[in-house]
Protein backbone atom coordinates (compact mmCIF):
# COMPACT_ATOMS: atom_id res chain seq x y z
CA UNK A 1 0.00 0.00 0.00
CA UNK A 2 1.45 3.69 -0.73
CA UNK A 3 1.99 5.66 2.15
CA UNK A 4 0.70 8.42 3.37
CA UNK A 5 1.98 11.66 3.21
CA UNK A 6 2.52 15.05 5.45
CA UNK A 7 4.09 18.09 4.79
CA UNK A 8 4.71 19.85 8.21
CA UNK A 9 5.88 23.38 8.31
CA UNK A 10 7.23 24.48 11.23
CA UNK A 11 9.05 21.14 11.76
CA UNK A 12 12.17 22.80 13.49
CA UNK A 13 9.78 23.91 15.90
CA UNK A 14 8.33 22.42 19.71
CA UNK A 15 5.23 21.19 17.99
CA UNK A 16 6.78 20.35 14.76
CA UNK A 17 9.05 17.83 16.25
CA UNK A 18 6.74 16.15 18.61
CA UNK A 19 4.30 15.94 15.53
CA UNK A 20 6.62 14.93 13.21
CA UNK A 21 7.49 11.80 15.45
CA UNK A 22 4.42 11.13 16.00
CA UNK A 23 3.47 10.74 12.33
CA UNK A 24 6.98 8.64 11.77
CA UNK A 25 5.89 6.32 14.09
CA UNK A 26 2.58 5.76 12.29
CA UNK A 27 4.05 4.75 8.93
CA UNK A 28 3.37 8.48 7.76
CA UNK A 29 6.22 9.73 4.85
CA UNK A 30 7.05 13.42 6.70
CA UNK A 31 7.88 16.56 4.36
CA UNK A 32 9.52 19.40 6.62
CA UNK A 33 9.32 22.64 5.81
CA UNK A 34 12.58 24.47 7.11
CA UNK A 35 13.94 27.91 6.01
CA UNK A 36 17.75 28.91 5.68
CA UNK A 37 19.59 29.88 9.29
CA UNK A 38 22.76 30.41 10.13
CA UNK A 39 23.17 28.11 13.07
CA UNK A 40 21.35 24.34 13.93
CA UNK A 41 18.02 24.43 13.78
CA UNK A 42 17.66 20.43 13.94
CA UNK A 43 18.17 19.78 17.87
CA UNK A 44 14.53 18.90 18.47
CA UNK A 45 14.83 16.50 15.63
CA UNK A 46 18.01 14.94 16.76
CA UNK A 47 16.24 15.28 20.54
CA UNK A 48 13.76 12.33 18.65
CA UNK A 49 16.61 11.18 16.12
CA UNK A 50 14.41 11.67 13.25
CA UNK A 51 15.83 14.09 11.38
CA UNK A 52 17.29 11.68 8.54
CA UNK A 53 13.51 10.05 8.11
CA UNK A 54 12.59 13.31 6.71
CA UNK A 55 12.18 14.86 3.69
CA UNK A 56 13.54 18.43 4.16
CA UNK A 57 11.59 21.10 2.04
CA UNK A 58 13.81 24.60 2.13
CA UNK A 59 11.35 27.37 1.58
CA UNK A 60 10.28 29.82 3.77
CA UNK A 61 6.41 30.64 4.58
CA UNK A 62 6.60 33.85 2.67
CA UNK A 63 7.55 32.68 -0.40
CA UNK A 64 4.29 31.60 -1.42
CA UNK A 65 4.48 30.60 -5.27
CA UNK A 66 7.71 27.91 -3.93
CA UNK A 67 4.91 26.67 -1.42
CA UNK A 68 2.28 26.16 -4.23
CA UNK A 69 5.01 24.14 -5.75
CA UNK A 70 5.62 21.71 -3.16
CA UNK A 71 1.44 21.42 -2.48
CA UNK A 72 1.17 20.89 -6.49
CA UNK A 73 4.09 18.30 -6.47
CA UNK A 74 3.92 16.49 -3.69
CA UNK A 75 0.59 16.45 -3.46
CA UNK A 76 0.16 15.45 0.74
CA UNK A 77 -2.90 13.61 2.18
CA UNK A 78 -2.17 15.97 4.65
CA UNK A 79 -0.82 19.93 5.29
CA UNK A 80 0.15 20.68 9.10
CA UNK A 81 0.72 24.44 9.31
CA UNK A 82 2.41 24.89 12.10
CA UNK A 83 4.72 27.47 11.41
CA UNK A 84 4.32 31.14 12.33
CA UNK A 85 6.37 33.66 14.39
CA UNK A 86 4.57 32.33 17.79
CA UNK A 87 6.14 34.60 20.36
CA UNK A 88 3.25 37.15 21.42
CA UNK A 89 5.33 39.74 22.70
CA UNK A 90 7.61 39.89 19.49
CA UNK A 91 4.27 40.72 17.86
CA UNK A 92 4.31 44.19 19.05
CA UNK A 93 7.43 45.38 17.89
CA UNK A 94 6.98 43.57 14.17
CA UNK A 95 3.57 42.97 13.44
CA UNK A 96 3.54 43.59 9.58
CA UNK A 97 6.08 40.36 9.90
CA UNK A 98 3.98 38.66 12.40
CA UNK A 99 0.73 38.84 9.42
CA UNK A 100 2.94 37.99 6.84
CA UNK A 101 3.80 34.60 8.28
CA UNK A 102 0.87 33.66 10.70
CA UNK A 103 -2.17 34.94 8.21
CA UNK A 104 -1.20 35.07 4.69
CA UNK A 105 0.82 32.08 4.86
CA UNK A 106 -2.27 30.19 5.75
CA UNK A 107 -4.62 31.75 2.84
CA UNK A 108 -1.63 31.12 0.65
CA UNK A 109 -1.72 27.39 1.58
CA UNK A 110 -5.23 26.94 1.42
CA UNK A 111 -6.32 28.77 -2.04
CA UNK A 112 -2.97 26.16 -2.98
CA UNK A 113 -4.86 23.11 -1.61
CA UNK A 114 -7.90 24.88 -3.59
CA UNK A 115 -6.49 24.84 -7.17
CA UNK A 116 -4.35 21.82 -7.33
CA UNK A 117 -6.32 18.81 -5.75
CA UNK A 118 -8.77 19.18 -3.21
CA UNK A 119 -7.83 16.19 -1.18
CA UNK A 120 -5.21 17.49 0.61
CA UNK A 121 -6.20 17.62 4.45
CA UNK A 122 -5.60 20.80 6.24
CA UNK A 123 -4.72 21.77 9.57
CA UNK A 124 -4.10 25.14 10.85
CA UNK A 125 -2.52 25.45 14.52
CA UNK A 126 -4.73 28.24 15.90
CA UNK A 127 -4.67 29.81 19.21
CA UNK A 128 -6.16 30.68 22.82
CA UNK A 129 -4.66 34.00 22.27
CA UNK A 130 -7.47 34.53 19.84
CA UNK A 131 -10.01 34.90 22.77
CA UNK A 132 -7.84 37.63 24.42
CA UNK A 133 -9.05 40.09 26.67
CA UNK A 134 -9.67 40.20 30.38
CA UNK A 135 -11.16 36.87 31.32
CA UNK A 136 -12.14 38.48 34.99
CA UNK A 137 -14.85 35.58 36.17
CA UNK A 138 -12.51 32.63 35.01
CA UNK A 139 -15.09 31.18 32.42
CA UNK A 140 -13.88 28.52 31.17
CA UNK A 141 -13.75 29.20 27.10
CA UNK A 142 -14.87 26.91 24.29
CA UNK A 143 -15.73 26.68 20.52
CA UNK A 144 -18.16 29.48 20.59
CA UNK A 145 -16.63 31.52 23.13
CA UNK A 146 -16.48 35.06 22.61
CA UNK A 147 -12.95 36.49 20.71
CA UNK A 148 -11.24 39.51 21.34
CA UNK A 149 -7.57 39.97 20.52
CA UNK A 150 -5.04 42.33 21.56
CA UNK A 151 -1.97 41.45 19.92
CA UNK A 152 -0.95 41.82 16.84
CA UNK A 153 0.09 37.59 16.83
CA UNK A 154 -3.82 37.13 18.13
CA UNK A 155 -5.38 39.23 15.52
CA UNK A 156 -3.25 37.25 13.01
CA UNK A 157 -4.32 34.12 14.38
CA UNK A 158 -7.66 34.72 14.18
CA UNK A 159 -7.68 35.97 10.69
CA UNK A 160 -6.11 32.35 9.63
CA UNK A 161 -8.93 30.62 11.91
CA UNK A 162 -11.81 32.41 10.01
CA UNK A 163 -9.77 31.82 6.26
CA UNK A 164 -9.58 28.14 8.07
CA UNK A 165 -13.30 28.39 8.12
CA UNK A 166 -14.45 29.73 4.72
CA UNK A 167 -12.14 27.51 2.71
CA UNK A 168 -14.02 24.48 4.47
CA UNK A 169 -17.66 25.93 3.98
CA UNK A 170 -16.88 26.96 0.35
CA UNK A 171 -14.78 25.07 -0.86
CA UNK A 172 -15.15 21.90 0.78
CA UNK A 173 -11.97 21.35 1.72
CA UNK A 174 -10.99 19.04 4.57
CA UNK A 175 -9.82 22.22 6.88
CA UNK A 176 -9.48 22.14 10.41
CA UNK A 177 -8.63 24.56 13.51
CA UNK A 178 -7.13 23.13 16.88
CA UNK A 179 -7.88 26.22 19.05
CA UNK A 180 -4.57 24.91 21.26
CA UNK A 181 -4.22 26.16 24.70
CA UNK A 182 -0.45 27.10 26.07
CA UNK A 183 1.57 23.59 25.92
CA UNK A 184 4.69 23.17 26.68
CA UNK A 185 7.32 20.40 26.85
CA UNK A 186 11.24 20.30 27.49
CA UNK A 187 11.66 21.04 24.02
CA UNK A 188 9.51 24.56 24.69
CA UNK A 189 11.27 27.55 22.76
CA UNK A 190 13.87 29.42 25.52
CA UNK A 191 11.63 32.80 24.71
CA UNK A 192 8.53 31.43 26.90
CA UNK A 193 7.90 31.88 30.58
CA UNK A 194 7.59 28.30 31.37
CA UNK A 195 11.31 27.30 30.30
CA UNK A 196 12.63 30.43 31.27
CA UNK A 197 11.66 30.06 34.50
CA UNK A 198 12.47 25.92 35.11
CA UNK A 199 15.80 26.26 32.89
CA UNK A 200 17.06 29.31 34.80
CA UNK A 201 16.31 27.81 38.39
CA UNK A 202 18.17 25.02 37.50
CA UNK A 203 21.20 26.87 36.52
CA UNK A 204 21.10 28.71 39.63
CA UNK A 205 20.68 25.74 41.80
CA UNK A 206 24.00 24.43 39.74
CA UNK A 207 26.05 27.59 39.93
CA UNK A 208 25.81 28.03 36.33
CA UNK A 209 23.82 31.19 36.66
CA UNK A 210 24.49 34.21 39.04
CA UNK A 211 22.32 36.71 38.03
CA UNK A 212 17.86 36.13 39.10
CA UNK A 213 15.18 35.69 36.35
CA UNK A 214 13.76 38.20 35.16
CA UNK A 215 9.88 38.21 34.63
CA UNK A 216 7.37 40.59 33.73
CA UNK A 217 3.58 39.72 35.04
CA UNK A 218 3.56 36.69 37.20
CA UNK A 219 0.11 37.34 38.24
CA UNK A 220 -0.81 36.34 34.39
CA UNK A 221 -2.72 32.91 34.26
CA UNK A 222 -2.67 30.12 31.68
CA UNK A 223 -4.33 26.84 31.00
CA UNK A 224 -0.69 25.12 30.44
CA UNK A 225 -0.69 21.71 28.88
CA UNK A 226 1.85 19.02 27.44
CA UNK A 227 2.77 18.95 23.75
CA UNK A 228 3.35 15.44 23.56
CA UNK A 229 -0.63 15.01 24.79
CA UNK A 230 -1.47 17.87 22.26
CA UNK A 231 0.25 16.50 19.21
CA UNK A 232 -1.60 13.17 19.34
CA UNK A 233 -4.91 15.13 19.44
CA UNK A 234 -3.60 17.36 16.50
CA UNK A 235 -3.72 13.57 14.68
CA UNK A 236 -6.89 13.17 16.15
CA UNK A 237 -8.37 16.11 14.76
CA UNK A 238 -7.15 15.69 11.56
CA UNK A 239 -8.36 11.59 11.49
CA UNK A 240 -11.93 12.62 12.24
CA UNK A 241 -14.55 12.02 9.95
CA UNK A 242 -14.90 15.69 8.81
CA UNK A 243 -13.10 18.81 9.17
CA UNK A 244 -14.55 20.74 12.53
CA UNK A 245 -13.05 23.24 15.06
CA UNK A 246 -11.29 21.74 18.60
CA UNK A 247 -10.30 23.60 22.04
CA UNK A 248 -7.90 21.82 23.07
CA UNK A 249 -6.53 22.53 27.14
CA UNK A 250 -6.40 20.89 30.37
CA UNK A 251 -9.00 22.80 32.31
CA UNK A 252 -7.38 23.98 34.82
CA UNK A 253 -5.18 27.04 35.07
CA UNK A 254 -2.45 28.85 37.25
CA UNK A 255 -0.67 31.96 37.22
CA UNK A 256 3.03 32.27 36.33
CA UNK A 257 3.86 32.89 40.41
CA UNK A 258 1.68 29.69 41.11
CA UNK A 259 4.00 28.12 38.57
CA UNK A 260 7.27 29.10 39.60
CA UNK A 261 6.19 28.25 42.81
CA UNK A 262 5.69 24.13 41.51
CA UNK A 263 8.90 24.45 39.81
CA UNK A 264 10.25 25.50 43.45
CA UNK A 265 8.23 22.49 45.20
CA UNK A 266 9.87 20.23 42.76
CA UNK A 267 13.24 20.66 42.94
CA UNK A 268 13.48 21.09 46.59
CA UNK A 269 13.91 24.99 47.09
CA UNK A 270 12.00 27.22 49.37
CA UNK A 271 11.54 30.37 48.55
CA UNK A 272 9.90 33.58 49.83
CA UNK A 273 8.17 36.29 47.99
CA UNK A 274 8.19 39.69 48.70
CA UNK A 275 7.42 43.06 48.18
CA UNK A 276 4.51 44.69 45.43
CA UNK A 277 3.96 45.21 42.21
CA UNK A 278 7.49 45.80 39.66
CA UNK A 279 9.47 45.48 43.30
CA UNK A 280 8.42 41.97 44.16
CA UNK A 281 10.99 39.64 43.97
CA UNK A 282 11.61 35.65 44.84
CA UNK A 283 14.55 34.94 47.51
CA UNK A 284 15.81 31.77 49.04
CA UNK A 285 16.30 31.12 52.23
CA UNK A 286 20.24 33.06 52.03
CA UNK A 287 18.27 36.45 50.86
CA UNK A 288 19.51 35.51 47.26
CA UNK A 289 17.55 37.17 44.73
CA UNK A 290 16.10 34.25 42.62
CA UNK A 291 13.32 36.18 40.49
CA UNK A 292 12.68 39.55 40.33
CA UNK A 293 9.93 41.50 38.34
CA UNK A 294 10.73 43.55 35.74
CA UNK A 295 9.03 46.34 33.70
CA UNK A 296 10.77 46.10 30.89
CA UNK A 297 8.63 42.17 30.61
CA UNK A 298 5.16 43.60 30.79
CA UNK A 299 3.64 43.67 27.32
CA UNK A 300 1.43 46.77 25.57
CA UNK A 301 -1.73 44.71 26.29
CA UNK A 302 -1.63 41.25 28.29
CA UNK A 303 -4.07 37.99 28.22
CA UNK A 304 -4.39 38.03 32.11
CA UNK A 305 -6.33 34.93 32.23
CA UNK A 306 -6.81 31.92 29.64
CA UNK A 307 -8.77 28.37 30.46
CA UNK A 308 -10.17 26.08 28.32
CA UNK A 309 -13.72 23.92 28.06
CA UNK A 310 -12.56 20.62 25.93
CA UNK A 311 -16.12 19.14 26.30
CA UNK A 312 -16.20 18.70 22.77
CA UNK A 313 -12.93 17.05 21.64
CA UNK A 314 -13.46 14.64 25.19
CA UNK A 315 -17.02 13.77 23.67
CA UNK A 316 -16.32 13.51 19.59
CA UNK A 317 -12.23 12.98 19.25
CA UNK A 318 -12.44 10.73 22.86
CA UNK A 319 -9.60 12.81 23.99
CA UNK A 320 -8.27 13.37 27.61
CA UNK A 321 -4.50 15.17 28.28
CA UNK A 322 -2.64 12.16 30.00
CA UNK A 323 0.20 14.71 31.78
CA UNK A 324 -0.76 16.94 34.35
CA UNK A 325 0.82 20.24 35.28
CA UNK A 326 3.74 18.78 37.95
CA UNK A 327 4.22 15.89 35.19
CA UNK A 328 5.30 18.64 32.63
CA UNK A 329 7.40 20.25 34.97
CA UNK A 330 9.11 17.28 36.23
CA UNK A 331 9.70 16.17 32.54
CA UNK A 332 11.20 19.88 32.14
CA UNK A 333 13.00 19.84 34.95
CA UNK A 334 15.17 16.57 33.82
CA UNK A 335 15.75 17.48 30.69
CA UNK A 336 17.34 20.58 32.33
CA UNK A 337 19.14 18.41 34.64
CA UNK A 338 20.60 15.82 31.80
CA UNK A 339 21.88 19.26 29.52
CA UNK A 340 23.55 21.66 32.32
P1 LIG B 1 7.69 27.34 17.73
O1 LIG B 1 7.96 28.78 17.85
O2 LIG B 1 8.43 26.37 18.59
O3 LIG B 1 7.91 26.88 16.21
C1 LIG B 1 7.57 27.71 15.14
C2 LIG B 1 8.06 27.08 13.86
O4 LIG B 1 7.74 27.93 12.75
C3 LIG B 1 9.59 26.89 13.81
O5 LIG B 1 9.87 25.68 13.16
C4 LIG B 1 10.04 28.06 12.95
O6 LIG B 1 11.25 27.84 12.27
C5 LIG B 1 8.89 28.08 11.94
N1 LIG B 1 8.85 29.36 11.20
C6 LIG B 1 8.69 30.59 11.72
N2 LIG B 1 8.72 31.51 10.73
C7 LIG B 1 8.91 30.83 9.57
C8 LIG B 1 9.05 31.21 8.21
N3 LIG B 1 9.00 32.50 7.86
N4 LIG B 1 9.24 30.25 7.27
C9 LIG B 1 9.32 28.94 7.63
N5 LIG B 1 9.19 28.51 8.91
C10 LIG B 1 8.99 29.44 9.86
O7 LIG B 1 6.11 27.15 17.95
P2 LIG B 1 5.30 25.93 18.62
O8 LIG B 1 5.84 24.67 18.12
O9 LIG B 1 5.18 26.18 20.07
O10 LIG B 1 3.85 26.18 18.01
C11 LIG B 1 3.46 25.61 16.76
C12 LIG B 1 2.29 26.40 16.21
O11 LIG B 1 1.18 26.34 17.12
C13 LIG B 1 2.56 27.87 15.98
O12 LIG B 1 1.81 28.25 14.84
C14 LIG B 1 1.98 28.55 17.21
O13 LIG B 1 1.61 29.87 16.92
C15 LIG B 1 0.79 27.66 17.49
N6 LIG B 1 0.36 27.54 18.87
C16 LIG B 1 1.27 27.18 19.82
C17 LIG B 1 0.85 27.00 21.12
C18 LIG B 1 1.81 26.61 22.20
O14 LIG B 1 1.45 26.77 23.37
N7 LIG B 1 2.96 26.07 21.89
C19 LIG B 1 -0.58 27.20 21.49
C20 LIG B 1 -1.43 27.57 20.38
C21 LIG B 1 -0.96 27.72 19.13
P3 LIG B 1 12.68 28.21 12.97
O15 LIG B 1 13.04 26.99 13.78
O16 LIG B 1 13.56 28.44 11.81
O17 LIG B 1 12.47 29.42 13.82
P1 LIG C 1 1.91 33.15 25.58
O1 LIG C 1 3.18 32.41 26.26
O2 LIG C 1 2.15 34.58 25.38
O3 LIG C 1 0.72 32.72 26.35
O4 LIG C 1 1.91 32.48 24.12
P2 LIG C 1 4.38 33.00 27.12
O5 LIG C 1 5.01 31.84 27.78
O6 LIG C 1 5.24 33.89 26.30
O7 LIG C 1 3.62 33.93 28.19
C1 LIG C 1 2.68 33.42 29.10
C2 LIG C 1 2.32 34.49 30.13
O8 LIG C 1 3.44 34.69 30.97
C3 LIG C 1 3.63 36.10 31.13
N1 LIG C 1 5.04 36.38 31.46
C4 LIG C 1 6.09 36.16 30.66
N2 LIG C 1 6.18 35.63 29.42
C5 LIG C 1 7.41 35.50 28.86
N3 LIG C 1 7.51 34.94 27.65
N4 LIG C 1 8.54 35.92 29.50
C6 LIG C 1 8.50 36.47 30.75
O9 LIG C 1 9.52 36.84 31.31
C7 LIG C 1 7.22 36.59 31.37
N5 LIG C 1 6.80 37.05 32.56
C8 LIG C 1 5.49 36.92 32.60
C9 LIG C 1 3.20 36.70 29.81
O10 LIG C 1 2.91 38.09 29.96
C10 LIG C 1 1.99 35.85 29.50
O11 LIG C 1 0.85 36.39 30.12
C11 LIG C 1 2.12 31.10 23.94
C12 LIG C 1 2.76 30.91 22.54
O12 LIG C 1 3.15 29.57 22.40
C13 LIG C 1 1.76 31.27 21.45
O13 LIG C 1 2.33 30.95 20.18
C14 LIG C 1 0.49 30.47 21.68
O14 LIG C 1 -0.47 30.79 20.71
C15 LIG C 1 -0.07 30.74 23.07
O15 LIG C 1 0.92 30.38 24.03
C16 LIG C 1 -1.33 29.94 23.36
Amino acid sequence: MKKKTAIISGITGQDGSYLANLLIKKGIRVYGIIRRTSTDPFYRLKYFNIEKKIELINVDMSEHQRINNCINKIKPNFFFNLAAQSFVAYSYYNPIYTDTINNLSVLNILEAIKNSSNKTKFYQASSSEMYGGLNYYNKKLNEDSKFNPISPYAISKLSAYHYTKMYRRSYNIFASNGILFNHESPLRGEQFVTKKIVKGLVEILNGKKEDPIYLGNIYSKRDWGHAKDYVEVIYKIMSYKKADDFVIASNKNYSVKEFVNLVCKNLGLKIFWRGKGINEKAIDKNGKILIKVNKKLFRPLDVTNLIGDTIKAKKILKWTPRKNLNELIKDMILFEEKNI
